[in-house]
């Protein structure tokens, strides 16, 4: 019932080369009839992945945007320019920003809103690190940076947000959580949304992202509540991602 969606966060990484190569590959790739496969470039290779994919069943995603439209904000970049090259789908409060860019819940809010405001699809991400998960905070953590959000959407933005469980200690360290771990997690997700909306919590998409490969996804995607994956460092090699969306079948 849930379509599962694949989607390779390329970091700041990635060619104009690598994006060529993957328009070809994906052309004709064999793949699971009901599977939506996003690839989120760098900004600069959003043109050209928009002309590559033509064709191909890649959608295309944006690792952030700024909450305003326009103005004096040197080195950003807007929803409303991102919907102009044919965004899909953009990632909100990513671990590494809101470690390394000191982005905060509301900061998470705030893009949230704006990708909705100008049609394009959040994948707002959350996760616990590993002092939260040994302190025994995880779902504190986790459903705190939920609630924060979707708790101020109305029910139609709600339905239109998709949520990526990635634990920080999984990010690019190699050490990817296990399919009972995530399953735990993300479980405890839908069911808070269940809490205040039983429909949303059945249509709600979670992805699981941290270290998955093409060798662990299929088993993670297996787990009941995991209904795609958010693929870093395994996303730039067209064999692995493309067997990541061969898992989701
Ligand atoms: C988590 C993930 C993609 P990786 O950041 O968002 O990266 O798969 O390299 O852990």
């Amino acid at each position: 019932m849930r379509t599962p969606l694949i989607a390779g966060n390329w970091k700041m990484n990635g060619s104009a080369e690598l994006i060529h190569a993957f328009g070809e590959r994906f052309r004709d790739a064999t793949l699971p009839a009901a599977l939506d496969i996003a690839v989120i470039p760098p900004f600069p290779y959003l043109h050209a992945a928009y002309q590559a994919f033509q064709g191909t069943p890649l959608t295309l995603g944006a690792q952030t945007l700024n909450p305003l439209n326009s103005g004096a904000h040197t080195g950003e970049v807007s929803g409303r320019m991102l919907k102009e090259f044919g965004v899909t789908y953009v990632l909100i409060g990513h671990s590494e920003r809101r470690q390394l860019y000191q982005e905060t819940d509301d900061h998470v809010y705030a893009r949230t809103l704006a990708a909705l405001n100008v049609g394009i699809v959040p994948i707002l991400c959350v996760g616990e690190t590993l002092e939260e998960r040994d302190g025994g905070s995880t779902m504190d953590v986790v459903l705190r940076q939920v609630g924060h959000v979707m708790a101020r959407l109305e029910p139609e933005q709600r339905e239109q947000v998709v949520i990526a469980y990635e634990p920080v200690w999984a990010i690019g360290t190699g050490r990817t959580a296990t399919p009972e771990q995530a399953q735990d997690v993300m479980s405890g997700i839908r069911a808070y949304q269940g809490e205040f909306d039983a429909q949303l919590a059945q249509q709600l998409r979670l992805l699981y992202g941290g270290s998955m490969n093409a060798k662990n996804a299929a088993e993670l995607l297996a787990q009941p509540d995991i209904d795609g994956g958010l693929v870093g460092g395994a996303s730039l090699k067209i064999d692995d991602f493309h067997a990541i969306c061969q898992s989701a079948g």
